[in-house]
């Protein structure tokens, strides 16, 4: 019989009293995420339909948006936090001044999808509180990637599922109306290291920067180009289904910065999306960087920062380092690139 999430994060924790609090937030976590789940599930006209506002980030908020936000904030209200972040507020909230978790969240990740039914979910990180951000808040999440304690994301789809990780592998688990919990689907998930499957937003490619366009123009060309194999295309549009199949099957997804205004560096905020997706990743055995950067190294200028994104397989996310870094030592390195420029017009 497979075991429980309760009986997971126990395992996880020992005795140590912060994992133990970042342990009741995942499950505080999990109950507003049962609550979204039903409420998805029961449908309404007005979910994907216009709130009449714009989030911190400028993105016009739906009318899920909200309800998630309000059911994540309560469960952050139940949580050992002092500080809880999200996508849909302009600012950090403190909650109570003594805890030592904070929490960054997007509350609805794939929201432009609520009305056509496809899979949508939420993402979390959780940072620890020290004293120094109890004595400048606004350095709380400033905190690199790298110390999350804690991070993973829900899925909304044909199942809920949590995809988590508490830097000790990374884990899935679904939710079971039978149990009246969630139970463990997969246990340290290993993403392959050889690509098949990218995923891009392939409308933005006359606005990339010519490194990215080279490297998506020689998966395109396929067994008649530099890589002589085939390529296929997967682009859900949402962040944690786009993840989680990466996780499954390997790939890579590519949300970089391109030339629109307010794109330079891409779509994707780095605590609250990019932070998590590349821990859950990188404890998968996979990579997850900005390019060339790995995304756990950045420093955030604040909650709603934005990052270039590329994660998956581990190969394939060095492969597009060095377009990028020294696009000429790849032009040298293949007979076939040597007959053909690498930067097509
Ligand atoms: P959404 O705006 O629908 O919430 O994080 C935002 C996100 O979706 C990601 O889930 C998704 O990968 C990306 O934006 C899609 O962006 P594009 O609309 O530019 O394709």
């Amino acid at each position: 019989m497979a075991s429980s999430l309760d009986a997971h994060l126990g395992s996880q924790c020992g005795s140590d009293p912060v994992k133990r609090q970042v342990a009741d937030t995942i499950r505080n976590l999990c109950g507003a995420a049962v609550k979204l789940r039903n409420k998805i599930i029961a449908g309404g006209e007005g979910h994907g339909q216009a709130h009449g506002a714009t989030n911190a980030g400028g993105d016009v908020q739906k009318e899920l948006d909200v309800v998630a936000d309000r059911l994540f904030m309560e469960a952050a209200e139940a949580s050992p936090l002092a500080f809880f972040g999200s996508e849909e507020q302009d600012e950090a909230v403190p909650l109570k001044p003594d805890a030592s978790l904070a929490m960054a969240i997007d509350p609805l990740d794939g929201s432009s999808n609520i009305e056509t039914n496809v899979s949508i979910g939420t993402i979390f990180s959780i940072l620890p509180v020290d004293e120094e951000h109890r004595a400048d808040p606004s350095k709380v999440f400033r905190q690199k990637g790298s110390r999350q304690l804690g991070a993973g994301f829900f899925i909304y789809g044909p199942q809920l599922l949590l995809v988590m990780s508490m830097g000790n592998g990374t884990h899935v688990f679904i939710f079971s109306p039978a149990f009246g919990g969630f139970v463990e689907m997969k246990t340290s998930i290993a993403i392959v290291d050889k690509a098949k499957e990218f995923a891009i937003n392939a409308s933005n490619y006359r606005q990339w920067d010519q490194p990215i366009r080279s490297y998506i123009d020689d998966l395109l060309a396929g067994s008649e180009g530099p890589r002589e194999r085939d390529f296929n295309m997967r682009w859900v549009g949402s962040l944690v289904a786009d993840c989680y199949r990466i996780l499954l099957r390997g790939g890579i997804f590519l949300y970089p910065g391109d030339g629109r205004k307010g794109y330079a560096k891409g779509r994707l905020r780095l605590v609250y999306e990019a932070n998590p997706i590349a821990f859950c990743v990188e404890h998968a055995g996979g990579r997850a960087t900005d390019g060339t950067t790995p995304i756990l190294d950045l420093e955030p200028e604040g909650l709603h920062d934005r990052t270039p994104l590329v994660f998956g397989s581990k190969r394939e996310v060095e492969r597009v380092g060095r377009y990028i870094a020294d696009p000429s030592a790849l032009a040298e390195r293949s007979p076939l690139f040597g007959k053909r420029s690498l930067f097509r017009a």
